[in-house]
C-alpha cells in the first residue's frame, strides 16, 4: 500500500481526493493491445459489457461474488476515454455495425464491488476495485525495439525488412538520393512517404514487425516533423546533410514519442492481453504465420525483467504478472475445430517463448471470440458433412450484406504441421489454403443480466482478472 501511495505521489497525481481513493481502493490495470484490426475495440467492449451483465461469464469464478460493476471517471484525465457507450450502441443497434477503429491509446475505469472470497466472505463487507482497462496499439509497442539501435542500425534492418517483403516502392523513391546533400525538407517529406507507403504494403503482405510503429499509426502525430524521416543506407553524414538529420529525427522520435509512450502507458501494467488474428495469419500464408510467431517473442522480451537494464528504470515499482495471447475471432471456426486453433496459438506462444529465453509473467494461450457473429451448421458438399458457421457477409460500407457459409479450411491436428513449414521458409501450405470472410455482426437480443454472447470470454477473464478480486 505503501508503495502505491509513493507511486501516486511521483506520479503527481493532482487531485487529493483521487489518490487518496487510489491508495485504499486496489486498482489493476490491463492492457489491451494487438495490432489494428486484431479486435481491440471490440474485445473491450465485449468484456465490459459481459462484466456488467454477467449472465453469459459461466467461467469468470469471481463473477457470482461482484456486486455491481459500474464505469467511473478514469484516473488519467489527459488520455482520451475509451467510448465504450458508443461501441456498444454500434454493435447493439437494430443493423449492429462494427464500431469505428481507433488509432491511439484510450483508456477507461470499470469499478466493481466485489465481495471477498474464502474465510474473509463473512467478516469482511464488499469493497471496490477499479479496473482501468488500457487499449494501445500494438503497433507501438514493437518501437520497443529502436530503443537500444542506433539509426545506421536501424536502417540496415528497415531496408532489408522491405526488399524481402517485396515492399519495392521506397528503393525507387530513393534511388539517386545523396544522403551527404544537404538536407532539403521537400526530400525528406518525399522519402517518409514513400517509406510509409512501404511498410503499409509490408502489412497487408502479412509482415509483423514494421517500425516505426508511428508511421502506421500516427495516432495525433499525423504529420509532425518527427514523422518525417526514412531509413538511408549507411554512409558519412556531414553536418546539416540529409543523413545527420535523418538522425537526428530519429533519435528525437524515440526520445520524445516512444520513450514517453512507454513511460506513461505500458510501464504502469499490471496485467496484459495481445490480441492475434491468427486465422488471418493462416490465410497469409507461412510467412505471415512465422512472422507472428517472432513478433511474440519480441514482444514477450519486452515484458521479460531485465531485459534492458534502462527499461527496468523505467518500469519503476509495476511489474506485468500475467500475460494472454489469445486468438480472436475464433466464430470464423465451428467449435469442433477450437481446440486445433487453442493448440496452434498455444504452440506458438510456447515457440516465441522459448526463443525469447523468457522467464517473467506467467503467460497463457487461448482461442475467443469477443463478439459471436456467426452461428454454426453442417452442409453437405462433395459428399462429405462440412462442419461450416454461417453468418451474414460484411459489405464494404460496413453493412450486412447476404448470407454465406464459411469453411476455413481444416485447422492443422498437429500446430508442428504448420509451424515447421513456416519456420523452414515455406511459400504456401502444402494442404491448400486457408479461407476467410468478414461478417457483419448480428442483430442480438439480450435478456436482462445477459451481456453480448462471445466465445471464452470468461476463460480470458478468469485469468487476467479472478485472482485480483
Ligand atoms: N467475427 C468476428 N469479427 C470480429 C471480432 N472482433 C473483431 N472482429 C472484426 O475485426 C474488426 C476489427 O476489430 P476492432 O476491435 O475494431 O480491432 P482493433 O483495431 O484492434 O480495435 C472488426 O471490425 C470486425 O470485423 C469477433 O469477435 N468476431
Ligand atoms: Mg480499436
Amino acid at each position: 500500500m505503501i508503495g502505491r501511495f509513493a507511486d501516486a505521489v511521483t506520479r503527481g497525481i493532482g487531485d487529493v481526493t483521487a489518490s487518496v481513493t487510489d491508495v485504499f481502493d486496489p486498482t489493476l490495470r490491463l492492457g489491451v493491445t494487438g495490432l489494428s484490426r486484431a479486435g481491440k475495440t471490440v474485445f473491450i467492449t465485449s468484456l465490459v459489457a459481459n462484466l456488467i451483465d454477467r449472465g453469459r461469464m459461466p467461467g469468470f469464478s469471481a463473477g457470482d461474488r461482484i456486486e455491481t460493476a459500474f464505469l467511473q471517471p478514469q484516473p488519467d484525465d489527459t488520455v482520451p476515454r475509451f467510448d465504450y457507450e458508443g461501441h456498444l450502441a454500434a454493435l447493439t443497434a437494430r443493423d449492429p455495425h462494427w464500431p469505428e477503429g481507433t488509432r491511439a491509446v484510450s483508456e477507461l475505469r470499470l469499478s466493481l464491488k466485489v465481495r471477498p472470497a474464502g474465510l474473509l466472505a463473512g467478516v469482511r463487507g464488499a469493497r471496490t476495485v477499479h479496473l482501468d482497462i488500457v487499449d494501445y496499439p500494438g503497433e507501438w509497442l514493437l518501437d520497443l525495439g529502436l530503443m537500444d539501435k542506433t539509426y545506421a542500425e536501424w536502417s540496415v534492418r528497415a531496408l532489408a525488412r522491405l526488399e524481402s517483403w517485396r515492399a519495392e516502392g521506397y528503393a525507387a523513391e530513393m534511388a539517386g538520393v545523396d544522403g551527404t546533400a544537404k538536407l532539403d525538407e521537400p526530400r525528406a517529406q518525399a522519402l517518409a512517404r514513400a517509406y510509409t507507403a512501404a511498410l503499409q504494403t509490408a502489412r497487408t503482405a502479412g509482415a509483423y514487425d514494421l517500425t516505426p510503429g508511428r508511421f502506421l499509426l500516427p495516432g495525433d502525430l499525423e504529420g509532425s516533423p518527427v514523422l518525417t524521416f526514412a531509413p538511408l543506407p549507411e554512409g558519412p553524414a556531414p553536418r546539416g546533410s540529409l543523413r545527420r538529420e535523418m538522425e537526428r529525427r530519429f533519435e528525437a522520435y524515440k526520445a520524445q514519442v516512444v520513450r514517453p509512450f512507454f513511460r506513461d502507458h505500458f510501464a504502469r501494467l499490471d496485467r496484459q492481453i495481445v490480441l492475434l488474428d491468427v486465422l488471418g495469419a493462416l490465410r497469409r500464408g507461412p510467412r505471415a504465420l512465422e512472422e507472428m510467431r517472432a513478433a511474440m517473442a519480441d514482444i514477450l522480451t519486452a515484458f521479460r525483467p531485465g531485459a534492458l537494464g534502462w527499461l527496468m528504470q523505467l518500469l519503476g515499482a509495476r511489474r506485468v504478472d500475467r500475460l494472454l495471447f489469445a486468438a480472436t475471432k475464433a466464430d470464423h471456426l465451428h467449435h469442433t475445430q477450437h481446440a486445433r486453433l487453442t493448440a496452434l496459438t498455444e504452440a506458438l506462444v510456447r515457440e516465441a517463448r522459448s526463443r525469447a529465453d523468457f522467464a517473467g509473467a506467467q503467460t497463457k494461450a487461448l482461442s475467443m471470440a469477443a463478439l459471436r457473429a456467426t452461428v454454426e451448421e453442417m452442409r453437405h458438399h462433395d459428399g462429405e458433412e462440412l462442419p461450416v458457421v454461417r453468418g451474414r457477409l460484411l459489405t464494404p460500407d460496413g453493412a450486412a450484406g447476404r448470407a454465406a457459409a464459411l469453411y476455413p479450411g481444416e485447422m492443422p491436428a498437429d500446430p508442428s504441421h504448420v509451424l515447421g513449414p513456416a519456420r523452414d521458409g515455406a511459400r504456401a501450405w502444402l494442404d491448400g489454403d486457408y479461407d476467410l470472410m468478414e461478417f457483419a455482426p448480428a442483430p442480438l437480443t439480450l435478456r436482462p443480466g445477459e451481456g453480448p454472447p462471445h466465445i471464452r470470454l470468461d476463460r480470458a477473464a478468469e485469468f487476467l482478472l479472478a485472482d485480483r478480486l
